[in-house]
């Protein structure tokens, strides 16, 4: 995979449709401003991007309309279903689609678009929430804590969402920092018997076991699509960031994971989600939610590996 050409194709997704707080939809743009297109350059990856950056405009009040309790369903089915086409043409390239959040219901988009060109597909899904709920389980409706169920087909037939046909078992995916859970939730892990690290298991095994049961889980020489979602990591760290729950991933376990991805050659597609510049009290702290999701991504792609 990663030890054939070094390119990558990152793509902008400015998208807050999955759930209810403005600002997300300016992650890639703050991210983008912040320098990572040339620190990637730097780091000898050859960077291909789509200039025109998307912010993705709602199209009209058509698209905010309720399907049950899921809100904002064409919104979010339109604009995945676009993100699934962009990601699955730099995987076809073979590039790397780095793609750029955005709230992380787009994570039906460049996982189905990645499971298109790669057979065998394992997901690293980071993040201290699940995102597993069904149209009847969830409680607030918001589709970004949706895009796995949507994904493995345990949402059933969604109305609107015709595009999306199930595209990853579920032995296909890891979890990696979860402590929020819904009940709901958790019965879906179990029944499924959905493997997932928890902020205990993290605890308890330490980073490096953890990734290496996650590695053995998926296989050795599986193309592997990291899904990371900011906020697993703790709130000290990552502060600007819709949904921060504390207890997380620290700075060192944060960075290891990506990194093991880098040293394994492993890593196929990587998402970035749920970077909210608007939501840091301070400018540090906007500020250190922009670095450390910079500093994410380089460490994904061989910054500190010696
Ligand atoms: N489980 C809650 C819900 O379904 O609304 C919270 C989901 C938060 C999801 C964030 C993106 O990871
Ligand atoms: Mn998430
Ligand atoms: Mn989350
Ligand atoms: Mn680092």
């Amino acid at each position: 995979f990663i030890k054939g050409p070094r390119a990558v194709g990152v793509v902008g997704a400015g998208f807050n449709g999955g759930q209810p707080r403005p600002g997300v939809e300016q992650g890639p743009t703050e991210l983008v401003k912040y320098g990572l297109l040339d620190q990637l350059k730097t780091l000898g990856w050859d960077v291909t991007f789509d200039e025109k950056f998307p912010v993705y405009e709602l199209k009209g009040p058509e698209e905010t309309g309720s399907s049950g309790k899921l809100k904002n369903v064409a919104y979010v089915s339109r604009v995945t279903e676009d993100l699934a086409n962009t990601v699955a043409a730099f995987a076809e390239k073979k590039l790397i689609p780095l793609t750029l959040g955005g709230d992380h219901s787009l994570a039906m988009g460049t996982i189905a678009g990645t499971s298109r060109v790669y057979s065998n597909l394992g997901v690293i899904w980071v993040d201290a929430h699940a995102d597993i709920n069904t149209p009847e389980s969830t409680d607030s409706g918001n589709l970004h804590g949706c895009p796995v169920s949507f994904l493995m087909g345990l949402a059933g037939k969604v109305p609107g969402f015709e595009w999306l046909q199930p595209c990853l078992a579920t032995n296909r995916l890891v979890y990696i920092g979860l402590r929020s859970v819904d009940d709901g939730e958790k019965k879906i892990l179990r029944d499924h018997k959905i493997k997932a690290f928890s902020m205990h298991d993290v605890d308890g095994h330490g980073i490096g076991r953890v990734m290496e049961m996650a590695l053995d889980y998926l296989g050795t020489n599986a193309p592997i699509h990291l899904s990371y979602d900011v906020d697993g990591i703790d709130p000290t760290v990552i502060a600007a960031t819709g949904t921060p729950v504390r207890g997380g991933l620290t700075f060192r376990e944060g960075h290891y994971i990506c990194e093991k991805l880098y040293e394994t050659g492993q890593l196929v597609a990587m998402d970035l989600m749920e970077v909210n510049p608007s939501l840091g009290e301070v400018i540090t702290e906007k500020e250190q939610t922009i670095q450390v999701g910079c500093s994410l991504v380089r460490a994904a792609f061989g910054e500190t590996l010696l």
